[in-house]
């Protein structure tokens, strides 16, 4: 049994298998982090290198994606603690245009873990959404997700309005084509390449 089998499970697109398998690793006592990592991100990885190639298509791409959050549905239950002392509050979404939402599900689930309250905005959000939920909520920090290149300005006009509301909160970004430099550009208060680093971003900039 290794992480590897639940990386195969998923580039077979067997959900009952992932789940066998992810449940056997927690057993086992693996820690969480290499489950994600070795395990499932990395085989979401994979996957989108198969699409860009023409290997796989839509249909497939969207199978694996149902098998990754099965297999993240079981680790779930692990990363979420007692929300009775909550840190602060991050409102989070995937920005206008935008369907991809796995990324963005594991960053909520780690900062919730981590003690934060999430009022998580789902998909395809509008940017003022973001930015009267922030303000309805008193929120910290606004968490925008995106994968596609296409939607990245939706992540800069956010920002934008954010600004000009003129709130106390802070603006983070992240998915896939974003970078630190991007994040700059656009004046995002933060950046993080995946969610363990999400989460110290956001205690550092709460704290
Ligand atoms: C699964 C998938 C889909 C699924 C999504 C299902 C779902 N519910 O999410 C479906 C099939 C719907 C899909 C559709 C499309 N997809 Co798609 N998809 C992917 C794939 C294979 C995996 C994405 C994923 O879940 N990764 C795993 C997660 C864990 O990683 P992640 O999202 O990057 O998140 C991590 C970090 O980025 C970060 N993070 C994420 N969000 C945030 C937010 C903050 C605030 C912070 C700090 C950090 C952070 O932390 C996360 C955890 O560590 C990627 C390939 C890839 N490698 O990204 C392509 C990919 C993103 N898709 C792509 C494309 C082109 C499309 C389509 C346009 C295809 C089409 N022709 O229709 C459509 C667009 C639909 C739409 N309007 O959104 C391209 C994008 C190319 C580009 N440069 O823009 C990619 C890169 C594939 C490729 N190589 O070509 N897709």
């Amino acid at each position: 049994m290794s992480t590897q089998e639940i990386y195969n499970a998923i580039l077979a697109f067997d959900e009952v298998s992932v789940k066998a398998k992810v449940r056997a690793e927690l057993g086992a006592g693996t820690d969480i982090q290499t489950i994600l990592d070795d395990g499932l991100v990395r085989a979401m990885d994979i996957v989108g290198e198969r699409f860009s190639a023409g290997d796989l298509f839509i249909p497939e791409m969207l199978k694996s994606a149902q098998v990754m959050k099965a297999g993240l549905e079981l680790i779930k239950p692990l990363l979420t603690t007692d929300q009775s002392r909550s840190k602060g509050t991050v409102v989070i979404g995937t920005v206008k245009g935008d369907q991809h939402d796995i990324g963005k599900n594991l960053v909520a689930m780690m900062l919730e873990g981590a003690g934060f309250k999430i009022v998580d905005l789902g998909v395809d959000v509008e940017s003022e959404v973001f930015v009267k939920t922030a303000a309805e909520q008193k929120a910290d920090v606004i968490a925008l997700s995106s994968l596609l290149t296409t939607t990245m300005p939706a992540m800069e006009q956010t920002i934008r309005i954010t600004k000009a509301a003129n709130l106390a909160v802070k603006t983070i970004v992240g998915g896939a084509p974003v970078s630190q430099a991007f994040a700059h550009q656009i004046e995002a208060d933060g950046y993080s390449a995946d969610a363990p680093g999400t989460v110290k971003l956001v205690k550092e900039l709460v704290g």
